[in-house]
């Protein structure tokens, strides 16, 4: 069937303004990682990059499934940059994280996309991995508690989905029905092994099974059919029909971060997985349906990369950290954390 604009609206409740706007955080967010990378080599990033490199298309569009006027929360990993800016971060927080300011969200004591704001919706992760799945369990049940209609969303990966607390929490947010989408990015590796070494179950989704939760799998690089299955799961706990496991079956296009020069994954299969890109293909969706012309799409290259020029000469000319300052904002009460940067 041929895509038209009018065929998306009705099939997917998206109109032509948020379809680009998702193009723009798909480009907002490929672009802004090359730029870190290019900090990095530079010598100016504190610590690791973790690229999304061909993931991108799941974390924007499940993202953009939430609705964070009701006060949603996501709960990305590291490589969900996509999803931090669908919330509302803006590119110079992310660059002055990387480089460790000291007016960075955390005063340049974590790196990268480790930052949280309740107010706009993104509470980043903490490193051991799982965790953040009971966590994002008890802010929904916070939620709920506080009589609100807000859904939370939290990201793992297939090596991540293989942890004790994923397991503890999946159960317990199901069984106590919270509004929780939990997202299984499925990209082929945990480091260098293969998704094959974690499990023999060949949908990650099926997990949901075994404690009664919904389990659905989807092609994450199809940012519409992606977005689709996130707008289900969200929907279903809003109502109150409890946690969706969705797995989302996408490829990491680089290594595990720049030390990595992946070599253990086959290059036909890193050359098969380029036919998939989601960028790629969600612009010929694009431009097939009439969503949008060559035009359009340079248009909306050409506003990013203007934002990140001013954004990376801002975060470039951000002070770092005072030293007097690792003592302060430790415990509660001393002002620290509220004061202007
Ligand atoms: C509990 C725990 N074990 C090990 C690590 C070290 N570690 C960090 S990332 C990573 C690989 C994660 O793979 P996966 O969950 O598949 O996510 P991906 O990197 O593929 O996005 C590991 C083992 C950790 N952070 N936490």
């Amino acid at each position: 069937m041929t895509l038209t604009l009018a065929s998306i609206e009705a099939g997917y409740g998206l109109s032509r303004e948020r379809l680009l706007r998702i193009e723009y955080h798909l480009r907002l967010t490929r672009s802004l990682e090359e730029r870190i990378v290019s900090l990095f080599r530079q010598g100016k990033v504190i610590g690791g990059i973790y690229r999304s490199l061909g993931q991108e298309g799941e974390s924007v569009a499940c993202a953009a499934a939430l609705d964070f006027s009701r006060g949603d929360i996501v709960s990305p990993l590291i490589r969900n940059m996509g999803s931090l800016l669908v919330a509302g971060a803006l590119p110079v927080e992310i660059l002055r994280q990387y480089l460790a300011r000291g007016n960075s969200l955390t005063r340049g004591r974590e790196l990268n996309i480790h930052i949280k704001d309740f107010k706009r919706g993104f509470m980043g992760p903490v490193s051991p991995l799982g965790a953040m799945i009971p966590v994002m369990a008890g802010v929904t049940m916070a939620g709920r508690i506080q009589g609100k209609s807000m859904v939370g969303m939290v990201h793992i990966g297939d090596g991540g989905a293989s942890t004790g607390a994923f397991a503890e929490g999946l159960n317990f947010a199901t069984v106590q029905r919270l509004p929780l989408v939990i997202v299984i990015e499925n990209n082929g590796y945990a480091y260098s092994t293969p998704t094959v070494k974690q499990t023999l179950a060949t949908r990650l989704a099926d997990r949901a099974l075994g404690v009664g939760a919904t389990g659905e799998t989807v092609d994450g690089n199809d940012v519409l059919a992606t977005y689709a299955a996130a707008k289900r799961a969200v929907d279903r706990a809003r109502a109150g029909e409890g946690v969706t496991l969705l797995e989302v079956v996408t490829f990491r296009m680089k290594g595990h971060a720049e030390h990595d020069n992946q070599s253990y994954v086959p290059k036909e299969v890193i050359e098969e997985w380029k036919q998939k890109d989601p960028v790629d293909r969600y612009e010929r969706v694009l431009l097939e349906a009439g969503v949008a012309t060559p035009d359009d799409l340079a248009a909306i290259q050409a506003r990013v990369k203007g934002e990140l020029d001013a954004a990376v000469d801002e975060a470039e000319r951000s002070p770092l950290p005072i030293a007097e300052d690792a003592a302060r904002g430790v415990y509660h009460g001393d002002g620290f954390w509220d004061e202007p940067r």
